[in-house]
């Protein structure tokens, strides 16, 4: 048995008010090639399929779309999870629809765990490979609040949820063991030790609800982690994994190699996981330095680009002194590269010394959760956990809004 594990699609999401079907497009054309010539049994995705809870059309579309194709292919059975980002309501209502052609979709938690046990069947019926199917787990599915808790108190419990969370969907999937077919567990969480981005750009990852290595149940053969967005091993062991995003979701992600892990199974052990790198469809780069640096760069990177689409740079120009029309400068020397130049900054190091101008965030490069955000924090000291929470439940009541509005 052979499953691909791939997380944090983020289809529809908008880099700068920019549009990047294009990009999906191609990467899901290239992870379905993928899934037919590997002759992938079993696809996993582990939460974030889509960047916002009310997605454009054309991300369902291509969702979709994606699945009809797998239908056709080597692939018998897909294990789709919601993450922070899916509105699980969104998810989970073609839920029985997808059902019929072995998709099985859990966008959140029940209220019986019972739920999140996959268990995958042969043509003839039998038993294959279980799957603890664990979607986002939001507060109100670890722990029941307390009023009068301090916020370690918070975390503790947070983390205990988790914990237990896990072992009683081991202790649940333990009589599988006997039948010697793989168990597999899944998650959208912040593992302990996991690296992210320098700031992973629109996603707000926080360090509260998180996991050690060693807390996953041995029962488990491989756990399939999606959230963070940088690919990687989790703790000492070979079989925790994150598989990171699809694409590059934003300039800070440019540096990862982005890829997708096949596990090879021969029973219930694992013979091989391979890491396969994902295409580089659209490049993304960020060039910083002073003009001349910038121009000499822009020139050396539009001559070695290869990339199938045209290439989006982000540029950030440092300049001890005020440079008037830079904008328009840095278009005209680039006319006629093959690359976009999607955003020009200008830095000033020594700016702050020389004005009392207050460092005035362009709305046009934040998204609304990073608007909520600043708004947040120029209201109080709060620290990384109440803003997060704050964040969550900002995004939560989007979710709920654009469910009854759509
Ligand atoms: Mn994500």
């Amino acid at each position: 048995m052979k499953i691909l594990h791939t997380s944090d699609w983020h289809l529809g999401q908008k880099l700068l008010q920019l549009d990047r079907h294009a990009e999906f497009v191609l990467a899901l054309d290239w992870l379905f090639t993928t899934v037919e010539k590997e002759a992938v049994d079993v696809l996993l995705v582990a939460g974030d399929i889509f960047d916002i809870g009310n997605p454009p059309n054309q991300a369902r579309q291509l969702y979709y779309n994606f699945l009809r194709r797998l239908l056709a292919s080597s692939c018998r059975h897909v294990v789709i999870t919601g993450g922070n980002h899916d509105s699980p309501a969104m998810l989970n209502a073609p839920r029985e629809l997808l059902q019929a052609f072995h998709i099985h979709v859990l966008g959140a938690a029940t209220d019986n765990l019972a739920d999140e046990l996959v268990v995958l069947r042969n043509v003839q019926g039998e038993p294959e490979m279980v799957i603890a199917a664990v979607p986002f787990l939001r507060d109100r599915d670890l722990r029941i609040s307390r009023a009068g808790e301090n916020q370690q108190e918070r975390t503790d419990r947070l983390q205990q949820g988790l914990t237990d969370h896990y072992q009683q969907l081991a202790e649940l999937a333990g009589p599988w063991q006997a039948n010697n077919i793989p168990i597999v567990a899944m998650g959208h969480l912040y593992a302990k030790g996991a690296v992210a981005a320098d700031k992973q750009d629109n996603i707000y990852v926080g360090n509260r609800e998180n996991m050690e290595a060693g807390q996953f149940p041995d029962l488990f053969s491989y756990v399939a982690l999606g959230h963070i967005h940088r690919a990687q091993k989790i703790g000492e062991a070979e079989h925790i994994r994150y598989a990171g995003s699809l694409v590059p979701l934003s300039f800070s992600e440019t540096k990862d190699e982005k890829l997708v892990n096949i596990v090879h199974f021969n029973g219930a052990a694992i013979t091989q996981i391979e890491a396969l790198a994902v295409p580089t469809f659209r490049r993304l780069k960020t060039i910083q330095g002073n003009l001349a640096h910038v121009e000499a760069s822009l020139e050396r990177f539009a001559a070695r680009d290869n990339e199938e689409l045209t290439p989006w740079v982000e540029v950030i120009v440092d300049t001890e002194s005020y440079q008037p029309q830079l904008d328009q400068l840095l278009r005209d020397f680039t006319a006629d590269m093959r690359l976009e130049l999607v955003k020009i900054r200008i830095n000033r190091p020594f700016e702050s010394l020389t004005t009392s101008v207050a460092d005035t965030p362009d709305l046009e490069f934040l998204d609304v959760e990073e608007v909520f955000q600043k708004k947040c924090t120029s209201q109080g000291d709060l620290d990384e956990a109440q803003l997060e929470e704050l964040t969550l439940t900002f995004r939560e009541l989007q979710n709920w809004m654009v469910e009854r509005i759509a």
